[in-house]
């Protein structure tokens, strides 16, 4: 029978922390400030951006949104990321993804000023954390290394696995769990022998976008398995890239869908935006 990692109480515990700072920053004058870009209708971006607002407030950000229609075009949206990284008010700026297809979406993650990209999309903060040395954390695979030092498991010389190579997820995944000395290695769909790779690991991390992707046989006795899947079902449930009730059966440790990596995701953006605005006051 394995534990289950609370990603609602260890994202709580980051939010209390980054409360805490900010409330000390205001006594110095200095309110973090979070602009958050949606463009379209998408009804799950809707949900993660209202959380995000939500957690600004909570944690005593100043959040500003921007809700774009469909139509929106680059170079009206281009237009906005200029002025919000001109203003001084705005220590950072995350623009809401997936972007409607007529918009590059590179062009808006190069636009984004490097010290505002709290979401640590820009090339030059992926650059910063290839060499270890970064501001801000990609907010996902930064919150799944909070669910797994919750478990008190040490990552140091374990065999991790993650199966996703997204720029946003895997990549950035991988290269944390190396910076922690994990044997890593990244699986996609073109791996053979998958299931014998993730049957080694003892850390298993999941960021395919494919329900129930990740059987019991491909779970060794005792791994840590983290579920980075977010899949609406056609009946509206939400569900992860794990079959959760025959692998929780084997993990030690494991997250559930809803209430684990996704509010670890918000959770740790709002450390990076209070980071930014630490640096941007010269503070750090
Ligand atoms: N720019 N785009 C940018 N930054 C990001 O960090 C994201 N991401 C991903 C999609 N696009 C992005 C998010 O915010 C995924 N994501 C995200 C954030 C929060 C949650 C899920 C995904 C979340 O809170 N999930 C809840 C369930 C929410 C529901 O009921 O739909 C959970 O408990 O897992």
């Amino acid at each position: 029978m394995s534990k289950l990692i609370s990603g609602k109480e260890v994202s709580l515990k980051v939010k209390n922390q980054v409360a805490e700072e900010t409330a000390e920053l205001k006594k110095q004058g200095i309110t973090p400030g979070l602009a958050v870009i949606i463009v379209g209708n998408d009804p799950a971006s809707r949900v993660y951006v209202n959380s995000k607002k939500k957690a600004c407030a909570e944690v005593g950000f100043n959040s500003y949104e921007y809700a774009l229609p469909e139509e929106t075009t680059q170079e009206e949206l281009l237009e906005l990321v200029e002025k919000l990284n001109n203003d001084n008010n705005v220590n950072g700026i995350l623009c809401q993804l997936p972007l409607p297809k007529h918009i590059e979406e590179n062009a808006i993650i190069n636009a984004i000023k490097a010290e505002k990209d709290v979401d640590a999309f820009h090339p030059f903060n992926v650059g910063k954390i290839m060499i270890g040395e970064y501001a801000f954390l990609p907010c996902t695979p930064a919150g799944v290394m909070e669910l797994i030092d919750s478990t008190g498991v040490e990552i140091s010389g374990k065999s991790c696995v993650v199966i996703g190579r997204s720029n946003i997820v895997g990549k950035p995944m991988a290269m944390l769990l190396l910076h922690r000395s994990g044997t890593v290695t990244i699986c996609h769909s073109k791996t053979q022998n998958l299931q014998e790779i993730c049957r080694n690991a003892d850390i298993l991390v999941a960021a395919v976008g494919r329900a129930n992707f990740v059987t019991e046989d491909m779970v060794k006795d005792g791994a840590v398995v983290i579920d980075v899947g977010m899949n609406r079902l056609e009946n509206g449930k939400l569900c992860g890239d794990v079959d959760f009730e025959n692998v929780e059966k084997k993990a030690s440790y494991i997250t559930p869908v809803p209430g684990g990596v996704g509010p670890m995701t918000i959770a740790m953006l709002m450390k990076n935006t209070l980071t930014a605005a630490k640096m941007h006051n010269k503070l750090i």
